[in-house]
């Protein structure tokens, strides 16, 4: 177990479309470990592999409050196979894009399949928070981070902002 590095925008890897995973053997299981514990971390409520700089379609959820006991979902491969006509907005964070807060509207629920932490296929129907922080972190694995939902104008204001960031930090390093 352990916490790795979160890949911060702007990061190519963050718009890297992540591949299937072929087999829940224990390397995948290791690997949603160190996730689980990144989370925690960080902390935050979901993650994508792509986040620690793995690009496999494999995410972990845990939307237990913080005085509650973890309740941590596993999902690999998840594929959204419907949603809602009806709409939910959510202001909506990323551990890759730190500090930042912005409404998003995304459909109020979804039915997803996956599989889950031994490899076995799975249905799930969501609404609320996990509709959203399921399709947030569905978006990861395809490269689409949550600042492509919102206006282009408030995308460009972030994304410069990181930028400046990024580039600080690098002249800090020297
Ligand atoms: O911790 C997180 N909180 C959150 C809040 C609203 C909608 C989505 C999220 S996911 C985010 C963690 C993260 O960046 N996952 O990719
Ligand atoms: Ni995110």
């Amino acid at each position: 177990m352990a916490i790795r590095p979160i890949l911060i925008l702007p990061d190519a890897k963050l718009r890297q479309v992540s591949e299937p995973v072929k087999a829940v053997d224990d390397d995948v299981r290791k690997l949603m470990d160190d996730m689980v514990d990144t989370m925690h971390d960080a902390p935050g409520i979901g993650l994508a592999a792509i986040q620690i700089g793995v690009p496999r379609r494999i995410v972990v959820l845990d939307l237990a409050k913080k005085d509650e006991p973890p309740e941590v979902r596993y999902f690999v491969n998840p594929e959204i196979v419907w949603s809602s006509e009806e709409k939910s907005v959510y202001e909506e964070g990323c551990l890759s894009i730190p500090e930042y807060y912005e409404e998003v509207e995304r459909p109020a629920r979804i039915r997803a399949r996956f599989l889950d932490r031994e490899g076995q296929p799975q249905e799930i129907d969501a609404e609320g928070l996990l509709a959203t922080a399921l399709q947030h972190e569905i978006d990861h694995l395809n490269g689409v981070l949550f600042i492509d939902h919102i206006s282009r104008l408030k995308r460009d204001r972030v994304i410069k902002k990181f930028i400046k960031q990024a580039k600080q930090k690098e002249s800090e390093r020297g």
